[in-house]
């Protein structure tokens, strides 16, 4: 499609990308894709009315380095004057607990929001590269960090339009630990396509793709003590810099990526980053095509139940918190089955 210009903000956009293709100001990405006749399609997916919860508990993965840039969750009291509300007595009868949390929100499983990651991009042809992220909206102005980054605020793209549109639609789940096993692999277009059709998952325009790796099942079987060594060779990763797997990301229609590991993608072992920038495949979905990434769900139960009945779809209830400004956020996602 020609560049459906929204003359403000930029004439030219990324190769590959669907600015505009929502509207000139979207800010839902490929969630506009789940649709109410696709809402409908996904319920028809529920055959037993069983649920599982795919998240792990949120102070997983545990054992945060002194400069990790995530933390675990920290819980305290709030309280009224000098009263300290856990198990406070209120009066004669009355019991109360009442929380504050200090919360990375993407330290456990979580979804990226579109502000996550963006790019120094030409949007007007001018030979000048701007920070900007989907649809072009700017780093400074509507994504502003406050001073010295300490109060970080997505005026556009915060992860609240997410859950705004209620992330509910039909999930398919691809079993990459069947055909790969539970080791390092780095899965291509090909090694994709191959589970996919040997699994005969029909993926469907506005589908939330699942990955299952059993990488999460590792960070759970380490109970809050993770070993990076281990975990680094544990499961599969996308490749994200094979651009025939990026196309058939686009191609496909899949409305958001969704895998057990930490980032979907492997990192690169050198972090020489090439025009396609250090994370390809979070360029791809995150700048380029609005496709939110649901990172370190956890997803073994559902993929055994899914095995077991020879089934790979699902309904998938998984809305973020609507939180406004932020840049991701914790999710415990429910699939029904
Ligand atoms: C990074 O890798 C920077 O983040 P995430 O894996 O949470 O997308």
């Amino acid at each position: 499609m020609a560049d459906a210009a929204s003359p403000q903000r930029w004439t030219r956009r990324p190769p590959g990308s669907n600015w505009g293709d929502f509207g000139p100001d979207d800010q839902r990405g490929r969630m506009n894709l789940i649709t109410d006749q696709r809402r409908l399609a996904a319920i028809r997916e529920v055959h037993e009315g069983k649920a599982f919860v795919l998240s792990m508990p949120l102070d997983f993965p545990g054992g945060e380095e002194p400069d990790a840039a995530r933390r675990a969750p920290r819980l305290q009291s709030n309280r009224i004057g000098d009263m300290h509300l856990c198990n406070a007595t209120l009066t004669e009868n009355d019991l109360c607990c009442d929380d504050s949390v200090l919360l990375s929100l993407q330290y456990s499983t979580q979804w990226d929001g579109l502000v996550h990651w963006g790019r120094q991009f030409d949007v007007d042809g001018s030979g000048k590269k701007v920070p900007v992220y989907y649809n072009g909206f700017r780093a400074g102005t509507d994504i502003a960090c406050g001073s010295e980054g300490g109060s970080p605020h997505a005026h556009r793209l915060g992860i609240e339009n997410m859950a705004e549109s209620g992330v509910q639609g039909r999930g398919v789940l691809v079993n990459l630990v069947k055909p790969y096993g539970r080791g390092r692999s780095w899965i291509d277009y090909d090694l994709l396509m191959r589970a996919i059709d040997e699994q005969r998952v029909e993926v469907r325009e506005g589908d939330m793709l699942l990955l299952y790796t059993g990488y999460a099942d590792a960070v759970i079987a380490m109970n809050r003590r993770p070993d990076e060594q281990q975990l680094n060779a544990t499961g599969a990763v996308l490749k994200g810099s094979d651009p025939r797997l990026l196309d058939w990301i686009d191609r496909s229609g899949i409305s958001a990526l969704i895998a057990d590991n930490g980032a979907v993608e492997g990192y690169a072992t050198d972090l020489q980053a090439g025009d396609a920038g250090l994370l390809p495949l979070h360029e791809c979905c995150l700048f380029k095509l609005g496709i939110h990434l649901g990172e370190l769900w956890w997803l073994r139960d559902l993929a055994d139940y899914l095995d077991r009945n020879a089934r790979h779809a699902f309904l998938l209830t998984a809305p973020p918190l609507r939180l406004p400004g932020a840049a991701g956020s914790p999710v415990t996602p429910v699939a029904t089955v």
